[in-house]
């Protein structure tokens, strides 16, 4: 297996190239890639809770948890540590390999801190990869989580620096990216992607991977949510349908430029077919959550994607499919 270059000076004229080609030769080069990096056969699956849920002070404008926005989804307070970890060993009972902790903050208080560190060694102690996404982290808050075996910290861009400000007004790309930072500096892995179906155009998507692609190292994980609708949000007057093949195209420019990372086919699986998730997994996907709730929203059921899996003659990979470069480090 080899090692594909791995560039973080992609431009965006290179990017709309490799998405503009015939969806036969960019599958190919798609699969080409995957193949030159991660067992073809092998899903990994991770795991979602919500561990403090809505009454959010941010404006995202295709989020259920926004106070900002009349959705109808009740806030709650932080779950108590041992909640969390009875329903981390259920998820690791169902067969889940990461354990992904959402709260519905700008950024955590300080206040939280040790209950978030508990729920991190405790969920690591169960032989789980962990995961959190809080909002906006201080480097002193990476350090403590980083110190409580956090392994992957999620905060996505979520669309192109260009769309971004259609999108929310209480936070800004440059914050995000600031985050991003912190937590590469911190020495957690990095979960980052988007969102699609918000209303975005075709270089917009693009944008957001190269974006993604240019970070001073890829991300390890970049999740390709399809906008599970909202009403009553912002995102909801100006959504538009994802062409299936435009989804697919965006897979696999995603594995195309960023050759090493896990590449998680997340929310918006319960809307699309089992043809249109396979094509995905044969442009580069290799990662699903399971569980039939994401954050807020559904997912589908265990039965179905171990039933998509044994079709496709796939496999939930025995552990995380490390990138064949990566596990030899
Ligand atoms: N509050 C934290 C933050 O914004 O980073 C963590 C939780 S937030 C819900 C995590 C991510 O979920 C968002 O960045 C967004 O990409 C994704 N998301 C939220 N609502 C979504 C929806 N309706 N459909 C698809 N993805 C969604
Ligand atoms: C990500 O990119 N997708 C997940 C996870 N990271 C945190 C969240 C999806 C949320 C979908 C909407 C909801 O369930 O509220
Ligand atoms: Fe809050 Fe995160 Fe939803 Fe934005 S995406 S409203 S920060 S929970």
């Amino acid at each position: 297996m080899s090692g594909t270059r791995l560039r973080t000076d992609w431009t965006m004229d290179e990017a709309r190239a490799i998405h503009a080609r015939p969806l036969p030769d960019l599958l190919y080069a798609a699969q080409s890639v995957h193949r030159s990096h991660f067992d073809p056969l092998a899903i990994e699956t991770a795991s979602l809770l919500s561990i403090k849920t809505g009454g959010c002070p941010e404006d995202c404008g295709y989020c259920s948890q926004s106070a900002h926005h009349d959705t109808g989804v009740k806030a709650t307070k932080l779950m108590d540590t041992e909640d969390v970890l009875a329903a981390a060993r259920r998820a690791k009972a169902a067969g889940a390999q990461r354990f992904c902790m959402g709260a519905a903050w700008r950024s955590p208080k300080d206040r939280d801190m040790d209950a978030l560190c508990d729920m991190v060694s405790g969920v690591r102690e169960l032989g789980l990869e962990t995961c959190m996404t809080l909002g906006m982290l201080s480097p002193a808050q990476v350090a403590r989580l980083k110190t409580s075996r956090l392994d992957f910290y999620n905060h996505n861009i979520d669309t192109s620096p260009e769309y971004y400000p259609e999108i929310a007004t209480t936070r800004s790309m440059g914050d995000r990216l600031e985050t991003l930072a912190h937590v590469r500096e911190g020495g957690l892995k990095v979960c980052c992607g988007g969102i699609l179906g918000m209303g975005e155009d075709e270089d917009d998507r693009i944008s957001m991977l190269v974006t993604l692609a240019t970070l001073p190292a890829h991300p390890q994980s970049v999740p390709i949510n399809l906008w599970n609708e909202i009403d009553n949000t912002p995102v909801a007057a100006r959504a538009q349908p994802v062409d299936p093949f435009a989804l697919v195209r965006t897979v696999a420019l995603a594995r195309i430029l960023m050759p090493q990372s896990v590449v998680r086919l997340s929310a918006g699986r319960s809307r699309m077919s089992d043809e249109l998730q396979a094509l995905c997994f044969l442009a580069g996907a290799n990662s699903i959550f399971v569980g039939d709730v994401l954050l807020t929203t559904e997912n589908p059921a265990a039965w179905k994607d171990a039933d998509l899996l044994q079709r496709l003659g796939m496999h939930i990979a025995p552990a995380a499919p490390r990138c064949v470069a990566q596990a030899a480090e």
